[in-house]
């Protein structure tokens, strides 16, 4: 493979009125004839074209053909950067195998941490560029990648530093999240406590020093870590400043959810097992309920996560990708968004704000993404689609018209 190097900065400036949009609303309505206007790379105003403020009628004009507008979309959950790929394990759930047998006999996450520990840091930033890049084309403006394949300093530090420079070099905005206990590694076998004193003591400081780390996750499952040693890790992350997020109530109702919340995390994935106790916490916590259908359907899971009462009890929901060669190697958001409402039942209104405010949330940048904000880097598209519901009804389908990112003109 030989991907293209981006060099964002060269992209063309979006600086000027972008006029004659039609900005879809939270609430699922259009506003027809706005402008935005974006300066030094920043959004500056909001309003009706007809009201365009006099100092800034010298700015070059973008005609918006009345196109849809939303805020750039955002993907809080990715496991994006990784060695090798496990169509052999799709292979064989087709053949009857199940994730947690595939798991326990040695494959599953273990296989790709091996491939991940052979690879060199060029190797997996070549590897992740072009999946970084399909999920931007689909107008991603902000990203979550998790570590969890490396299960050693080094490897994961690879991890996040490729995390990092893909960051930089795509003009996305990356959150990075430390996820060393996501499986036991070989050499730990047997030694799970070990293993996470290594994860507390030695790892996350370390990487938290070198600034590789905005944000720490646990795999909180039967087949990774027990309850009590998910919250040491989270003891640990407390005591650096770092806000937690955790893999919950995947495959079994470990009681995952109400620890998270009990530590304000800012989210719990996964959560089809989730119980009303733990919506309950997740309520009180203000922690985000991130929904992942393509693991859902990958794995031909059959235990829906219980949306009418995470709706009931008024817990923010968000969609993603949960991007992973494992059991979501998915590379759309607005399929997600789709899949959240044929499967999930989600209304259009909350897979949109699924994909834009509630997934800003999730990674704790809701002041800066997942909604037009006034004085911040502009992130926006412009939609060949006449109305917002056609985002999440078309599948297969790239309707992206126009991406502004961090205040360029990224389409490609
Ligand atoms: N849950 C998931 O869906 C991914 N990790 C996790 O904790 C799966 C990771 C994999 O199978 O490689
Ligand atoms: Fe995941």
């Amino acid at each position: 493979m030989n991907p293209t190097i981006t060099n964002f900065s060269a992209l063309p400036s979006a600086d000027g009125v972008w006029q004659n949009l039609r900005l879809a609303q939270a609430n699922g309505s259009v506003l027809a004839g706005m402008s935005l206007i974006v300066r030094e790379g920043r959004l500056v105003w909001i309003g009706l074209d007809a009201t365009l403020p006099i100092e800034h009628a010298e700015l070059p004009r973008h005609d918006g053909g009345d196109r849809l507008a939303t805020p750039g979309l955002v993907d809080c959950h990715t496991h994006l950067v990784y060695g090798g790929q496990r169509a052999n394990e799709f292979a064989m759930r087709l053949d009857g195998a199940d994730y947690e047998a595939i798991a326990r006999a040695g494959g599953g996450i273990a296989s790709t941490v091996r491939a991940t520990r052979a690879a060199g840091e060029e190797e997996l930033y070549a590897a992740a560029l072009p999946r970084l890049q399909a999920l931007l084309n689909e107008g991603v403006c902000a990203i979550e990648i998790k570590s969890g394949y490396g299960l050693a300093l080094e490897h994961e530090r690879k991890q996040l530093r490729v995390a990092r420079r893909l960051g930089h070099d795509c003009g996305v905005t990356v959150r990075a999240t430390f996820l060393g206990a996501h499986a036991l590694p070989p050499e730990y076998a047997g030694r799970s406590e070990a293993y996470v004193d290594l994860v507390c003591n030695d790892m996350l400081p370390a990487l938290a020093d070198e600034g590789l780390v905005d944000a720490v996750d646990v795999f909180c499952e039967r087949i990774a870590f027990s309850l009590a040693q998910t919250e040491q890790v989270f003891r640990a992350a407390q005591a650096l400043g770092l806000p937690v997020k955790l893999h919950a109530e995947q495959l079994s109702d470990m009681d995952g959810a109400a620890l998270a919340a009990s530590y304000r995390a800012l989210s719990c994935d996964h959560i089809e097992h989730l119980s009303q106790k733990g919506i309950d916490a997740m309520k009180a916590a203000g922690t985000v309920a991130v929904l992942l259908p393509g693991a859902y359907y990958a794995l031909r899971d059959t235990h829906l996560p219980p949306i009418a009462a995470l709706r009931a009890a008024g817990v923010p929901m968000a969609v993603s990708t949960d991007h992973n060669p494992g059991t979501s190697p998915a590379l759309s958001l607005l399929l997600m968004a789709n899949m959240a409402c044929t499967l999930f039942r989600l209304t259009v209104p909350e897979a949109l704000a699924g994909i834009t405010l509630n997934a800003a949330r999730a990674l704790g940048i809701a002041d800066t993404h997942g909604a037009l904000h006034l004085g911040q880097p502009a992130n926006f598209v412009l939609w060949s689609l006449q109305e917002p519901a056609e985002l999440a009804y078309w599948f297969g389908q790239r309707p992206v018209h126009t991406i502004v990112r961090q205040g360029r003109i990224a389409t490609s």
